[in-house]
């Protein structure tokens, strides 16, 4: 679905699936846990799921003769840090908004982790004292607006470079990826695991497993705790980017389907249950996630398992999508592991 558009590599290529099998053991063997390595996916400043989606609206800034990508989130954005990495891979300069969408005290929290990295690869950053919202900013368009009047081309990329016309194509890719990758490892997926903030890395991967009948299989584990809002915009990323494909079908809200149960204190802020997953995962697998993104859609994964939501003898592909450098600036939390 899309052979039209044009692509710059910024990925090592397909990302690695791996059973889980101690995790599956662990909670009781009817369910098959794998999955899907999007946290090692490039060498870009520890990679993860915007790098994917960056591969499309790279071709786009460079036939614009952009010179400076300007992009928003919270003060430990694991997106940024991606934009930051690619405008740094590609000869561009690098504009970064951060808002305190996140209440979290840590004395270094907005000195380690992401936003170091960011800092490191030479982005401009600004911090800005706004709360959490996924919509379009006004301190983002300010930071447009600065670029050019200083004389730049900036490149506009929205928050999770979601809400953008290529935003969604990314994650089609995702999904064609994993028909191959079935094909070749000879399985099949039952469901699709996915956390979902921003939204079009569900939506792309909702388009994608359309084609196959398999639009509803993947389960969003909400991490906003602004769910309506991340429910309407993964549906219009979605029917966006289906039209855009051809998918040849309609998207509707019914194959968005969204779990709400896990976001919970806030955005950004780990429940004790957050962190027995963080801790779980952690201890059966060597495989990290972190407390505002992964960590989440962790707590949801072992939750569907445990309360038999997957019938027994399902193959369920957990997406980790990154995001890790993040736990850094939670270090109070997991103190003592
Ligand atoms: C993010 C997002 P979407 O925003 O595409 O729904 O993806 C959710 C998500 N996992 C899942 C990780 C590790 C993520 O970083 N991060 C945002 C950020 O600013 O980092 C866009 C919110």
């Amino acid at each position: 679905m899309l052979e039209k558009f044009e692509r710059y590599p910024l990925t090592f290529g397909p990302t690695p699936i791996e059973k889980l099998s101690r995790l599956s053991d662990h909670l009781g063997g009817a369910v098959e846990l794998y999955a899907k390595r999007e946290d090692c996916n490039s060498g870009l400043a520890f990679g993860g799921n915007k790098v994917r989606k960056l591969e499309y609206l790279v071709p786009d800034a460079i036939r614009q003769n952009c010179d400076t990508l300007v992009t928003i989130g919270g003060v430990q954005s694991n997106h940024t840090r991606q934009v930051a990495a690619v405008a740094a891979k590609v000869g561009m300069k690098c504009r970064l908004v951060q808002e305190s969408w996140v209440p979290i005290a840590d004395a270094v929290y907005d000195r380690v982790g992401n936003i170091l990295m960011s800092r490191v690869m030479g982005a401009e950053v600004e911090l800005v004292d706004e709360g959490f919202d996924i919509g379009i900013r006004e301190s983002w368009e300010h930071a447009l607006e600065d670029v050019k009047a200083k004389g730049g081309k900036p490149y506009a990329i929205p928050a999770g470079a979601s809400d953008h016309p290529l935003g969604g194509l990314g994650y089609v890719g995702f999904a064609e990826e994993v028909r191959a990758q079935e094909a070749e490892l000879g399985v099949r997926f039952d469901y699709v695991v996915v956390c979902s903030v921003t939204g079009s890395t569900q939506a792309g991967m909702v388009v994608g497993f359309a084609a196959d009948g398999r639009a509803r299989n993947v389960i969003g584990i909400d991490a906003s705790a602004l769910p309506d809002q991340t429910h309407a915009q993964t549906l219009r990323i979605a029917q966006d980017t289906a039209e855009r494909v051809g998918l040849g079908r309609e998207v509707t809200a019914d194959d968005v389907v969204l779990k709400t149960d896990y976001a919970y204190p806030a955005y950004g802020v780990p429940s004790d249950e957050t962190s027995a997953a963080i801790r779980l995962a952690a201890r059966m697998e060597g495989m990290m996630t972190d407390p505002v993104y992964e960590g989440k859609s962790m707590q949801g994964l072992i939750d569907l398992v445990r309360k038999g939501f997957f019938p027994a003898g399902s193959r369920v592909l957990y997406a980790h999508l990154g995001g890790v450098p993040a736990i850094n600036a939670y270090s109070y939390y997991y103190r003592n592991g």
